[in-house]
């Protein structure tokens, strides 16, 4: 069995946590919680958990750094623990954990292995309002098209990668932070050479906690795809 390590990104997640640990628990992974000093106590509610189900460990960080930064925080732990597999997932419900054996079984055949909404079978459910939807949508297209990338869902984060393509794709150089951290990483998979997989997920809007969408995430998204493709065009990616 390939040791298979959850990196799970907190801030504000306290009504979510305690639940969304206790669904990963008869998942067969480990699971890593990165909270960057969350001021609603969620790593303290960590650290509780963490020492009750043996199969959590947490790191904390400073203060909020962005989702990229955290999850490559994890990444590097998780790589020192000796795992083969890494996942990315939300802790707001949104990526079910039950999905999470299927990304595991994925990963037997592929490299990389991204939980998508937009092929076959994968949707979003809920209120998304109008605007998310078609800047979830419209992201993952631009993303697409600029980058010549035969990926439908490029800006998820619900993702599995094997060992060997974070080895590979120069994480120092990795400096986005929000939406364009998921185009970045699997932009670089791709151009490592490494398979990339999409499976359907159904991703469902949070419940419980805030959103911690903002306007800079999308405008970083939108300068960081062509800077990506000009990167690689001139050899640099
Ligand atoms: N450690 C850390 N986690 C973060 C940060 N920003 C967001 N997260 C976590 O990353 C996951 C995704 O963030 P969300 O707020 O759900 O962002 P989103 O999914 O784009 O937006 P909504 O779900 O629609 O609100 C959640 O588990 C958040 O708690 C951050 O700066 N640092
Ligand atoms: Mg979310």
């Amino acid at each position: 069995m390939p040791v298979a390590v959850v990196c799970l990104p907190t801030y504000n997640e306290r009504e979510n946590l305690e639940a969304m640990l206790r669904a990963l628990g008869d998942k067969g992974v480990r699971v890593l919680v990165v909270d960057d000093n969350s001021p609603d106590g969620t790593g303290r509610l960590a650290d509780r958990l963490a020492a009750e189900l043996d199969y959590v460990d947490v790191l904390h960080r400073e203060r909020k750094d962005g989702l990229g930064p955290a999850y490559l925080a994890g990444f590097r732990r998780a790589l020192a623990d000796g795992a083969d597999l890494v996942l990315e997932m939300d802790c707001d419900f949104s990526h079910d954990p039950d999905d999470v054996p299927r990304l595991v079984a994925a990963a037997g055949d592929a490299d990389v292995v991204l939980g998508s909404r937009y092929v076959p079978g994968g949707g979003v459910v809920g209120n998304w309002g109008l605007v998310r939807r078609v800047v979830s949508a419209g992201g993952s297209w631009y993303a697409r098209v600029l980058l010549g990338a035969p990926v439908r869902d490029l800006t998820g984060g619900f993702k599995c990668y094997r060992r060997a393509v974070l080895e590979r794709i120069e994480l120092d150089a990795i400096e986005s932070k929000g939406y364009a951290f998921q185009i970045e990483t699997t932009y670089r998979a791709l151009r490592a050479g490494f398979r990339v997989v999409e499976i359907p997920i159904r991703f469902v809007d949070r419940e419980a906690g805030g959103s911690k969408m903002s306007k800079g995430i999308v405008a970083e998204a939108i300068w960081k795809v062509p800077a990506l493709r000009i990167a690689a065009l001139t050899g640099r990616l």
